[in-house]
């Protein structure tokens, strides 16, 4: 079984709702979840002007190809987004996958560990909340270290 750690985010709409149902989807079509961060307020990351986002790391365990949770989960993201988007106008649920297991994967569509990890405290805050020990297989540093040393001065606070 490969640990497969997945960052959920939701910016519009009922967005503790969406992470719930996000979470309800997972753990009937692609695996248990065996551990979730707390939830996380942040503050919007890139496009600073953005409502502020919820989100939250949660940890799977699965023998699924890294391809399959993939079309899994943007699978998941249609079925929620799509209700939503006639109502909002946009996105109201993202699921990344941040790493699966130590495997490094660089396909169109398919980037692992998702490549700008280390460069967001939203991602790392709850990642180490989690996982601090876990080692990124191309930066060889844990996730407290990354953490650490990250300068991103951007609200993340726990709900
Ligand atoms: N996701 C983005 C862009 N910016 N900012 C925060 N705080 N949280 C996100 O999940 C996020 C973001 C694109 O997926
Ligand atoms: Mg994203
Ligand atoms: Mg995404």
């Amino acid at each position: 079984m490969i640990d497969v750690f997945l960052l959920l985010g939701s910016n519009l709409g009922d967005r503790q709702l969406f992470l719930q149902k996000a979470v309800d989807h997972i753990e009937a079509d692609i695996a248990l979840v065996i551990k979730r961060s707390s939830i996380y307020e942040t503050q919007s990351w890139g496009k600073t002007d953005e409502p502020n986002y919820l989100n939250q790391v949660i940890q799977l365990k699965t023998d699924l190809t890294p391809q399959t949770v993939l079309q899994k989960v943007l699978h998941v993201e249609s079925v929620l987004g799509r209700k939503r988007e006639e109502k909002w106008g946009s996105r109201t649920i993202d699921i990344d996958i941040l790493f699966y297991g130590s495997q490094v994967i660089c396909e169109t569509g398919l980037n692992i560990p998702h490549p700008q990890l280390h460069n967001r405290m939203f991602t790392l805050a709850p990642l180490n909340e989690i996982a601090p020990d876990f080692i990124h297989p191309i930066l060889n540093k844990n996730i407290f270290e990354l953490k650490n040393k990250l300068k991103d001065n951007l609200i993340v606070k726990k709900l």
